[in-house]
């Protein structure tokens, strides 16, 4: 297939990028660098060096021989440069990571907020309008989120997108399906549900094939293709705003902080190792909706654990300390978490377990690169409102909550 990885440079899209390109496709990479003028922004950087996408592109074709294509463009803002790309390229599909992806970052201050939802939701209604625009037959691949469910004890297994219901009515009711009930936990979280409406219009006015995946935390950094070459090297964060939990408990395990957990360490979340999720993008495109049909939601999650549960095992391997530090976040203390996964289970996945995986993580990633972590960047700043205070640890100076 042809396809266009869009958002093609950052933590998701370049493995993504490289898996599809090492199975035979015909990959063109469309990414704007935000993230990492994020990166410039923040005064934080990946764990790992990584390299320039020209770089990236020239050591793959290298090593491999296939070539994979770029093009510079804001999604979010250039929709005719995005409309002329598809009509010149003409992709069998375009997967969709093109959009700022942390939820702290998206609570830092109103304008952070403003810029996510701007640059998210124009960039997929862009998307979308393009495809209808261009006549082209694309599958349209987005990578959505776990979190559009909410993390409040469901009391039930999460379903794959829709939620059975019955509607009481005269004639004794109907049955329906629907999509499963939102309950956004940040701004970032919230431009996901956004585009699920997006999406559920498009199916169904311009029966445009699109497929949801509605993704975990990921853990770990590289995978099969990103080991081939250190010019080829994924980006690792563990500062406060992009740093996801588990990726940060390694960073800090491996320069000696105490390992950050939030309030109680009550919650509980969906993971999924960053190897399964190029294999889940790879089956997701293999197994497109079609024209007609309405969206097609995936659970893209292997495993659920509890937020200290993770530290405490961590801990148990690398000998580190676990700190309770405040939640800058408004969320849960506790919650239950359970999830239907039978699609890509069905489809052939077999899951990397946490307990086979983390330990070579630790290894091969954290602790290979410690010397560039800034300790400074550790702490989680960025709080949910004024009540909450920075996830910073006791023998750390604790500022006040700043400009929400
Ligand atoms: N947490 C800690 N200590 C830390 C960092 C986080 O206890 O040092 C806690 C948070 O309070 C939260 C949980 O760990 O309860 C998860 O936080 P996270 O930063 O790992 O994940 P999240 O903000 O939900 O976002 C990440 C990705 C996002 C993706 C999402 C999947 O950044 O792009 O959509 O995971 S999900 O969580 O399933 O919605």
């Amino acid at each position: 297939m042809k396809i266009a990885g869009l958002g093609g440079d950052g933590f998701c899209g370049w493995p993504t990028t490289l898996h599809l390109s090492a199975l035979g496709h015909d990959v063109v990479v469309v990414d704007n660098f935000s993230r990492r003028a994020i990166d410039e922004e923040l005064g934080a950087e990946s764990l790992t060096p990584i390299r320039t996408l020209a770089e990236r592109r020239a050591a793959w074709a290298e090593r491999t021989g296939p070539s994979i294509g770029s093009a510079q463009l804001d999604l979010a803002r250039d929709y005719e440069g995005f409309l002329d790309f598809l009509v010149t390229e003409r992709p069998d599909a375009v997967v969709h990571f093109a959009e700022q992806r942390a939820a702290p970052y998206s609570m830092k201050s109103s304008r952070h907020k403003r810029y996510t939802v701007d640059n998210n939701v124009s960039a997929t209604h862009n998307v979308l309008s393009a495809v209808v625009e261009s006549e082209l037959d694309v599958h349209v691949v987005h990578l959505g989120t776990m979190g559009v469910y909410g993390y409040g004890t469901a009391g039930m297994k999460i379903p794959e997108g829709y939620l059975d219901v019955e509607i009481p009515g005269a004639g004794g009711g109907t049955a329906q399906q629907i999509l499963y009930p939102s309950n956004p936990g940040s701004i970032y979280h919230m431009t996901k549900v956004l585009d699920q409406t997006l999406f559920a219009f498009y199916a169904k006015n311009d029966a445009v094939r699109i497929t949801d995946l509605h993704q975990g935390i990921i853990w770990g950094t590289s995978t099969r293709e990103t080991r081939l070459d250190d010019r080829l090297v994924n980006r690792f964060d563990y500062d406060g705003d992009y740093g996801t939990v588990l990726n940060r408990f390694l960073v800090q395990a491996a320069v000696g902080h105490p390992l950050t957990v939030h309030g109680t360490g009550g919650q509980t979340r969906a993971f999924i190792h960053i190897q399964d999720m190029v294999r889940c993008v790879e089956l997701a495109l293999l197994h497109p909706p079609a024209a007609g049909e309405r969206v097609k939601i995936f659970n893209q999650m292997t495993e659920t654990h509890r937020v200290r549960d993770l530290a405490h095992l961590v801990a148990r391997l690398t000998g580190a300390e676990v700190e309770l530090v405040p939640n800058p976040r408004q969320e849960s203390a506790e919650n239950e978490l359970h999830v239907v996964n039978d699609a890509f289970l069905d489809l052939g996945l077999e899951p990397t377990t946490l307990s086979e995986g983390l330990l070579l993580e630790v290894e091969q990633t954290a602790a290979r690169w410690a010397h560039r972590a800034d300790l400074s960047r550790i702490p989680a700043r960025s709080v949910w409102n004024r009540s909450r205070r920075p996830g910073v640890p006791a023998s750390q100076p604790r500022p006040a909550a700043v400009g929400v």
